[in-house]
């Protein structure tokens, strides 16, 4: 490959012409922002451990009142892209959020699509378009883009959730905004019973439904229940869900995708190389999840995150109990764009 012309090759009168039209020459950044078969990624594999998340939310829940934070959150920034960022990779975000009992964050929506996985504590909901999604640990819950949502706490102890978001994309396109709304009526509509078992979907006389989004709760019951059955089949390998939207089996929502994974006692799982970056929390067990020559124990509540294109290896560090992983990626939106890829 031939070496291209630097930036300091231009005579300087030539530049500052270029500067005063605001006029850039491509060559001398041509290779940075294209290199040869692998793409420049900001994102770092990345842990954050919940034993040190939890005493510092805590402290917040001291230090913030709820109506001057509206949600209490401490965001999980990778560093390759600079705390500020609020960026796990180019297009996650996370965040652990706090409501003590008794607190209420008021209703909004917005334009990023968000998911809550319960990581601690009973008692707190989520009300999304009027209704009302009871949150326990590992539950996963949509909010997706545009849906009045707000959160409630009856229970006795604190409730801490992880929040998962595309707000770095929507923001990178410019469409992130918020609007304030009322207190939610709740109806008595629950997508998660409608929809409890798979392959089956409630049918009224006029027909399916075209809710684009039917089910916003998807219990850890339920999602541990389908995993340990796919486990009597020892032939399957890989025992991983996607949560899909159950009337067309598109993925939950547009932009990240959402899995659970189980490792059996003792098991490694060797994940190819693929162009989304990947988010993995701990929600039974403990693993170790491998790539780039450095190995992260995830803990019980533990979060890390892969680059794309990366390999990334699972192991069960348990000989006796099975390990069950919470992941996000960015694939619906590779997909939808045309540009999702697999490295063997
Ligand atoms: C948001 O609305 C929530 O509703 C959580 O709980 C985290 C992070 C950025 C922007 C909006 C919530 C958020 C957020």
């Amino acid at each position: 490959m031939n070496d291209l012309g630097r930036l300091e090759d231009l005579p300087l009168d030539y530049r500052q012409d270029l500067t005063a039209q605001n006029l850039v020459p491509l060559w001398p950044s041509l290779r940075g922002v294209m290199p040869p078969h692998l793409p420049p990624r900001k994102t770092q594999a990345t842990h954050w451990s919940y034993r040190a998340i939890k005493p510092l939310l805590l402290r917040a829940g001291e230090l913030t009142p709820i109506e001057k934070a509206e949600r209490r959150v401490l965001v999980l920034a990778n560093p390759g892209h600079g705390l500020d960022k609020m960026q796990a990779s180019s297009a996650i975000y996370l965040g652990m959020q706090l409501l003590l009992p008794g607190e209420w964050a008021p209703s909004h929506r917005h334009t990023p699509n968000a998911v809550r996985m319960v990581v601690e504590g009973e008692g707190a909901w989520t009300t999304v378009e009027g209704e009302k999604c009871l949150m326990s640990r590992g539950d996963l819950i949509l909010t997706p883009t545009g849906q009045w949502h707000e959160h409630g706490h009856d229970g006795q102890d604190p409730v801490i959730w992880l929040d998962v978001l595309d707000l770095p994309l929507v923001y990178y396109m410019e469409m992130s905004y918020h609007v304030d709304g009322q207190r939610q009526a709740v109806g008595g509509r629950q997508g998660h019973q409608q929809y409890a078992r798979g392959g089956l979907a409630p049918t009224p006389v006029f027909g399916r439904s075209d809710r684009r989004y039917p089910m916003l709760r998807y219990p850890w019951v339920d999602a541990k229940a389908a995993l340990q059955a796919m486990a009597a089949d020892a032939s399957i390998d890989c025992l991983q869900i996607t949560y899909v939207n159950p009337e067309t089996g598109e993925d939950a929502e547009n932009i990240l995708g959402f899995y659970a994974l189980m490792l059996r006692p003792g098991q490694s799982l060797q994940l190819p190389a693929r162009s989304p970056a990947c988010v993995f929390h701990q929600i039974e067990g403990r693993a170790e999840v491998q790539m780039q020559q450095q190995a992260f124990v995830l803990e019980s509540a533990d979060t890390c995150c892969a680059p794309g294109y990366t390999p990334v290896t699972l192991r069960n560090l348990s000989g006796d109990q099975p390990a069950f992983l919470f992941m996000a990626d960015e694939s619906p939106l590779h997909r939808k764009l045309g540009l999702y890829e697999v490295r063997a």
